[in-house]
């Protein structure tokens, strides 16, 4: 148990969908913290850094395309495991397999388009959130339904 920050973009495709609203507001009532937010076009080089990891797969020059096309609203998301949720939260990669109640299973079909991205890993998550954001443009705050959302010995264990 663990008190992290998670990555989140809502992608292009995300963003002609309308899904926006309907994306945070998932977050919003799993109990998760929103900590830091803003509507950017990422550069090349910012989707290069992003997606290091695949740089080698025949996909990685087409996906950077279709992310760099349009803005995408990158979000920082709070919580008690937060990088597992959240990724419960996306479901799986492919729209089509993707389990019915996540994100990507209530409104995907495809593979490249599949609405949003979430942070795998905590180390991921660090490195991408560095890549969107400044320090001053991430907060803490006390919002005042913490009480309700962690039992008292589950703000203690992770603090
Ligand atoms: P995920 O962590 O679920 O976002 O998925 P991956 O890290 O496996 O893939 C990163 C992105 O590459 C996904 F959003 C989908 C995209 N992708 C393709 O466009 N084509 C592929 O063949 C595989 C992945």
């Amino acid at each position: 148990m663990n008190m992290q920050r998670t990555a989140v973009l809502v992608k292009p495709d995300g963003l002609q969908r309308g899904l926006i609203g309907e994306i945070i507001s998932r977050f919003e009532r799993k109990g998760l913290k929103l900590v830091g937010m803003k509507m950017i076009q990422m550069s090349d080089e910012m989707l290069s850094d992003w997606y290091a990891e695949h740089k080698d797969k025949s996909f990685f020059n087409d996906l950077k395309e279709f992310m760099a096309e349009l803005p995408i609203i990158a979000m920082v998301w709070e919580g008690i495991d937060a990088v597992m949720v959240v990724r419960r939260l996306v479901g799986t990669t492919l729209g089509r397999e993707a389990e019915g109640g996540s994100i990507r299973g209530d409104f995907g079909m495809s593979q490249q388009y599949n609405l949003i991205h979430a942070s795998a890993k905590e180390e991921d998550a660090k490195r991408e959130i560095a890549i969107v954001f400044n320090s001053n443009e991430l907060f803490s705050y006390h919002s005042v339904i913490d009480s309700v959302i962690y039992a008292q010995y589950e703000v203690k264990e992770c603090s």
